[in-house]
């Protein structure tokens, strides 16, 4: 049987994963990519980006049997080192133990990994090549190159990979709308950077952390990069009163506000004025759609679909779980594509809703209540309930980053778990004061255990039905 052919747009993270897991289910793959080939950057100077990646990017990567390799190229992140403001740093374990870590890995050194492996799989890469436009009923395609010089190409079933811009997704919602909404944040980012230390000690700071600046409102982070740089983002509100990006315009106002707020950190950044000058501010924004699909011709993944704000560091973990999930159902579709795409769309999109929801929860925490009295509490007693119970208590945050239980499943036990947390705070007042029968008890009402072996959550497609909130308040 000829195999079936498949075009996709976009090479980028989730491009170059769904190509070398369709590839290597048989499909005739042929990747069109803006950019040049990321193998070809490899080995240049520049500066190196990174990413967290967790759990589900992981276990994609070994559904594509690249995580060994890709492990080579990351840092290990223990935990939140958080930094208040007198200088003091604390970390805060994101998991029970070094089995539960997230880990930095370079974006670039990735996607050239990824790429090699797609086109040993038997995927064509055409570099240089951008989407300008696509007729969804016949199915052709409008590719620019570099030198300007447009082109068509007939185009078989098509995947768009072509991240939160994407051009695909702009081609489709004129053939039949997608019903998009973007929403913005009102905050924004600049990209900044720790160069490497001289002497004996080659990281500035704790490598094996991801580092926080708390400001209440506004924060900085830094991950680390394995040549011993570490990549420092500001978020900011983009308008208002200072703090805001429209107040810090140029480097010297930033430098001043800079050291001020950040007093340990601005003296690790001797290029801080060259990097907030040349660097333009990032827009944070939610990006949803009501469907995903154009019937069986054309099809969203990744960013393109449900491009999500960064405080989870989950973007690319989900793309990735989307390209195995597309992989899988397409390769089991017997050609009912429309099919296979409203699958996906149906078991994908509430959990690119959920994680997106998520995200969003998870800057406040991050930049805000992370000193506040009643998150400690909360976080101490989730703590104790951790050890008495771990088949009935596991955070949200290990849910999200150290299980591959559905985000959805994730987002709801979450609720129910912070819900019990609140419940024996408000009895009891303070954690050491919560009984551990009565602890257990309230959790074993009002949750179904997690299937477990050791301290590790078993992967089942049904996790279990989470009854209705047992509490009224
Ligand atoms: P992209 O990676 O954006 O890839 C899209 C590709 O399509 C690109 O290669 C692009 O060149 C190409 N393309 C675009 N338009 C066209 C066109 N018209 N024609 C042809 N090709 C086109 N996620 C995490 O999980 N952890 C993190 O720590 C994390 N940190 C992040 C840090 C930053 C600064 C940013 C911006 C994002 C971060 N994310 C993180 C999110 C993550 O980068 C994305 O979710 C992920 O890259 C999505 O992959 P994608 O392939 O869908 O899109
Ligand atoms: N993305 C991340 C987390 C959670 C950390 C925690 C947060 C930078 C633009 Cl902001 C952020 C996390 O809860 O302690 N894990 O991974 C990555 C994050 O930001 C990335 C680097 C980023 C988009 C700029």
């Amino acid at each position: 049987m000829a195999r079936q052919a498949v075009t996709l747009i976009g090479g980028g993270l989730v491009g170059a994963l769904l190509a070398q897991l369709l590839a290597t289910r048989g499909f005739s793959v042929t990747v069109f990519e803006k950019r040049s080939d990321p193998r070809r950057l490899r080995f240049t100077r520049g500066r190196t980006i990174n990413l967290a990646i967790a759990e589900r990017g992981w276990h994609a990567l070994r559904t594509a049997g690249l995580a060994e390799r890709a492990l080579q190229m990351s840092v290990m992140m223990r935990g939140r080192m958080v930094h208040g403001r007198d200088g003091e740093a604390s970390l805060q374990r994101y998991g029970l133990d070094d089995n539960e870590v997230i880990w930095s890995i370079s974006r670039s050194g990735l996607n050239a990994l990824l790429v090699d492996a797609a086109e040993e799989a038997g995927a064509t890469f055409h570099f240089g090549q951008t989407l300008t436009g696509a007729d969804i009923d016949e199915r052709r395609l409008a590719l620019t190159d570099r030198e300007d010089v447009q082109r068509e190409y007939a185009a078989c079933l098509l995947i768009g990979a072509d991240g939160a811009g994407s051009a695909l997704r702009a081609a489709m919602d004129l053939y039949q709308p997608l019903g998009i909404r973007v929403e913005p944040l009102g905050h924004g980012y600049k990209e900044l950077e720790i160069p490497p230390a001289t002497g004996s000690n080659r990281f500035a700071i704790e490598p094996h952390a991801l580092h926080i600046w708390p400001r209440g409102g506004y924060m900085s982070i830094a991950t680390p990069n394995i040549a011993g740089s570490f990549n420092v983002t500001l978020f900011l509100p983009l308008h208002g009163p200072c703090p805001s990006f429209d107040t810090l315009r140029d480097a010297a106002t930033a430098s001043a506000f800079f050291g001020r707020e950040f007093p340990d950190l601005f003296p690790l950044m001797p290029c801080f004025a060259e990097d907030f000058d040349g660097h333009p501010v990032g827009k944070l924004a939610t990006l949803y759609l009501d469907r995903w699909h154009v019937d069986g011709r054309a099809v969203l993944v990744g960013d393109a679909a449900h491009a999500i704000a960064p405080f989870h560091g989950q973007g690319m973990n989900c793309g990735f779980e989307d390209a195995v999930a597309l992989a899988d159902l397409l390769a089991n579709a017997d050609h009912d594509t429309a099919g296979a795409f409203a699958q996906f769309q149906q078991v994908r999109k509430p959990n690119a809703d959920a994680i997106a929801a998520m995200t969003l929860e998870n800057y406040v925490e991050m930049r805000d209540s992370v000193a506040d009295p009643h998150y400690l509490a909360k976080l101490e007693l989730a703590a104790q309930l951790t050890q008495w119970a771990p088949q009935y208590f596991m955070s949200r945050y290990r849910l999200v980053t150290f299980t591959t239980l559905p985000y959805a499943y994730a987002y709801a036990r979450g609720c129910v778990q912070d819900q019990v947390l609140e419940r024996l705070l408000r009895d009891f007042s303070r954690p050491c004061d919560v009984p551990q029968d009565i602890a257990i008890s309230t959790l074993q009402q009002a949750l179904p255990p997690l299937q477990m072996i050791g301290n590790r959550v078993v992967h089942h497609e049904h996790a279990p039905a989470l009854p209705h909130l047992a509490f009224e308040f």
